[in-house]
C-alpha cells in the first residue's frame, strides 16, 4: 500500500500562476475508477457517528468544489471549499486510522494537510505539496491514510497549496481512546470554534500579486467565527454564530485559529475560561479571561455557564492593534 504513495518523479514546482503539474501523476486515479462507496459525500462505517462505537478506521470523502457565497453584502462570490466554509468536521478517537478520499473537482492543484498529527512513518499522507506528494490534479482524487496515534484533543485539516487553505479547512476532533476518559470531568457537550478570515477577492491572485510586488499581502475583508463575520455596521443582514448552553453546565470549546497570518485574542463576555489542551495534547489547566492563539494553533477550553441567564458575546480580535477589527457572535 505504501508504494502507492511514492513521490512522483515527474512532479515539479511550477510558477504560482500555473498551478498544474507538468504531467499527470500516475498515482492519482481517474474519476472513472471511483466506486459507488467513494461517491458518498461524508460517510462512516457505522450509521451513528456520534456514538464513536466503531473499531474499524474512520472513512470520509472530501470533495473540493467551487460554491457560491454571499458574505458582507458583496453579492455572490465563488470560493473553493469542501462542502462549506469551514469544511466538515472529522471525528475520531485516539488510536483510529482514517481513510480519507479527497476528490478535486476544480481547476486548482490541491493537497490536504492534517495539521498537528505526527504521522510517524507515514509522511506520504501528510500533505504538503511538492514535499511528500504531488498535488491532487483537477478532476482527480487521492486517498490519505491518517493515523491518530499520539494526539488527543483538537486539530485541523487544511489545503496545503498556496492560500487555498483560507477557505479549504475544517476541524479534527480526536476524542479519548475507547475505554479512556478526559483528564477532567466529562463536559456536557463540546463545540468547535474556528477563527477564520473572509476575502472577497480571489486568494491565488492575492498570492501572485504579493509575490510580484513584494510587501505584505492584502488583509482580509472580515474575520470570522465558524464562517460567520458577525454583526457588521455596513451590512446589517450579516449573521453571527451562536451556541446555546444550559446554566450550570460545563462545555468544551475546541478552538482553531485558521486565519492566514493573524494571532487572535478570544474570550467570552463576563466569563472565565480554563485552557485544558493545546495542539492535540492536554496541559495543566490554566484559568484565564481570554486566550491568545496563533495561526495554525488549536486550544481546548472549558467554559462553565455560571453567569446570570442572558446572552454573552463570544469575541475574537487581532493581536496587531493597527489592523484591529473585532468580530462578535
Ligand atoms: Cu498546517
Amino acid at each position: 500500500m505504501k508504494t502507492q504513495f511514492a513521490i512522483c518523479t515527474q512532479c515539479m514546482q511550477v510558477k504560482v500562476s500555473d498551478l498544474r503539474c507538468a504531467e499527470k501523476d500516475p498515482i492519482v486515479k481517474d474519476l472513472n475508477d471511483l466506486d459507488e462507496f467513494s461517491f458518498l459525500k461524508l460517510f462512516f462505517p457505522l450509521s451513528n457517528s456520534a456514538s464513536f462505537k466503531y473499531k474499524y478506521k474512520y472513512k470520509s470523502f472530501l470533495q473540493l468544489e467551487m460554491k457560491p457565497f454571499n458574505k458582507l453584502c458583496n453579492g455572490t462570490i465563488n470560493k473553493l471549499v469542501v462542502d462549506d466554509f469551514p469544511g466538515p468536521q472529522i471525528n475520531v478517537r485516539r488510536g483510529d486510522t482514517a481513510s480519507i478520499i479527497v476528490r478535486n473537482n476544480e481547476d486548482y492543484n490541491v493537497t490536504i494537510h492534517w495539521h498537528g498529527l505526527s504521522q510517524r512513518k507515514n509522511p506520504w499522507s501528510d500533505g504538503p505539496e511538492y514535499i511528500t506528494q504531488c498535488p491532487i490534479q483537477p478532476k482527480s482524487e487521492f486517498t490519505y491514510e491518517i493515523k491518530f496515534e499520539d494526539e488527543e484533543g483538537t486539530l485541523w485539516w487544511h489545503a496545503h497549496s498556496d492560500w487555498v487553505r483560507a477557505t479549504v479547512h475544517g476541524a479534527i476532533v480526536v476524542k479519548p481512546a475507547e475505554g479512556t476518559t478526559y483528564p477532567f470531568d466529562e463536559p456536557a457537550d463540546d463545540f468547535v470554534i474556528i477563527l477564520g478570515e473572509w476575502y472577497n477577492r480571489d486568494m491565488n491572485s492575492t498570492v501572485i500579486d504579493t509575490l510580484e510586488i513584494g510587501g505584505d499581502p492584502d488583509i482580509s475583508d472580515s474575520y470570522t467565527i465558524n464562517g460567520f463575520p458577525g454583526p457588521q455596521d455596513n451590512c446589517p443582514s450579516e449573521s453571527a454564530y451562536s451556541i446555546i448552553v444550559i446554566h450550570g453546565k460545563t462545555y468544551l470549546l475546541r478552538i482553531v485559529n485558521a486565519a492566514m497570518n493573524e494571532e487572535m485574542f478570544f474570550g467570552i463576555q463576563d466569563h472565565n475560561i480554563t485552557v485544558v489542551g493545546q495542539d492535540g495534547a492536554y496541559i495543566k489547566p490554566i484559568d484565564t479571561r481570554y486566550i491568545l492563539i496563533t495561526p495554525g494553533q488549536t486550544m481546548d477550553v472549558l467554559l462553565t455557564a455560571d453567569r446570570p441567564f442572558g446572552s454573552y458575546y463570544m469575541v475574537a480580535s487581532l493581536f496587531l492593534i493597527q489592523w484591529l477589527r473585532t468580530i462578535q457572535t
